[in-house]
């Protein structure tokens, strides 16, 4: 209770900041995309990490104050600092439910002028299963504004890929825990070898997530794997770090 209403104010007095992760275009050898990652300098706990506040910001409905807010600062950040590049923002899949997406996403690009070419927007598969006819109208809508809607976590759910290729989704991010295990089995491996040969199927860009070390990458540059994310490529940063880093790219 308290910490809900805490979180109202968080929003208002920009208590909370963001980080941004770079996404690396395997073919293109190049950064093309920033994922954005929320924190919360709490005044008397210090920083908080999404998993400690996002359920309470969805079960109390401030989810979708939170993600306005996270939405309009990564489309002004990243559109006042690159030419180029996209930012990727996390949406929780009831926001797909009980509030109209659509409109919000068009009031926050108009407030920003930032391109719809360059927004992502990240969703687990959830999405597709608490409410499908809503979720593949509103998917539809914002597919149409020129917005890529990619599936996060991928592998984790419980919808059936033929399910989940229904939807326009743009691309699909590997969950993190199939790339770990590469590291001890060749039947992990395997998997996400034919995880990444499946997404190409279905004509899905294929993210690695959780990519640590270089053998990871270079066994995923072998699968044809589209973008890479995880600390090896690099590691969430504030804008400030995100610029002297990707300066010299754009
Ligand atoms: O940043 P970190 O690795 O701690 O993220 C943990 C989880 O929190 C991830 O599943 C991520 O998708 C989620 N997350 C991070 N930022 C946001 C956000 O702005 N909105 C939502 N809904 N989830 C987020
Ligand atoms: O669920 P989602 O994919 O949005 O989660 C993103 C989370 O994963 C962030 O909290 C981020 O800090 C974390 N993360 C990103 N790359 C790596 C990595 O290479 N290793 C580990 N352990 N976590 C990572
Ligand atoms: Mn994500
Ligand atoms: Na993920």
């Amino acid at each position: 209770r308290e910490l809900e209403n805490e979180l109202r104010e968080a929003i208002k007095e920009d208590q909370l900041f963001l980080v941004y992760q770079p996404r690396f275009d395997i073919h293109a050898g190049r950064i093309h995309s920033v994922e954005a990652l929320v924190r919360w300098l709490h005044p008397r706990h210090g920083l908080l990490m999404p998993d400690q506040f996002i359920p309470l910001a969805e079960e109390s409905g401030i989810i979708t104050d939170l993600t306005d807010w996270v939405l309009v600062n990564a489309c002004r950040d990243i559109g006042k600092e690159f030419n180029h590049i996209s930012v990727s923002v996390n949406i929780s899949p009831i926001e797909f439910k009980d509030s109209d997406v659509t409109t919000r996403i068009k009031n926050v690009l108009a407030a920003t002028h930032f391109p719809a070419e360059r927004l992502e927007l990240e969703v687990t598969e959830t999405v597709t299963l608490c409410s499908p006819e809503n979720a593949h109208t509103v998917m539809q809508e914002l597919k149409t504004l020129g917005i890529r809607l990619l599936i996060d976590d991928f592998g984790t759910g419980y919808a059936s890929f033929y399910y989940l290729h229904s939807f326009p989704f743009h691309g699909i991010k590997i969950d993190k825990s199939f790339i770990f295990a590469m590291n001890d089995s060749q039947s992990a491996k395997s998997i996400v070898e034919k995880i990444i040969g499946l997404g190409k199927d279905y004509n899905l860009e294929v993210t690695a997530e959780g990519i640590e070390t270089q053998e990871q990458l270079q066994q995923l540059i072998k699968y044809k794997c589209d973008v890479a994310q995880g600390y090896y490529i690099g590691r969430p940063v504030s804008l400030e770090a995100l610029k002297d880093n990707l300066h010299i790219i754009e």
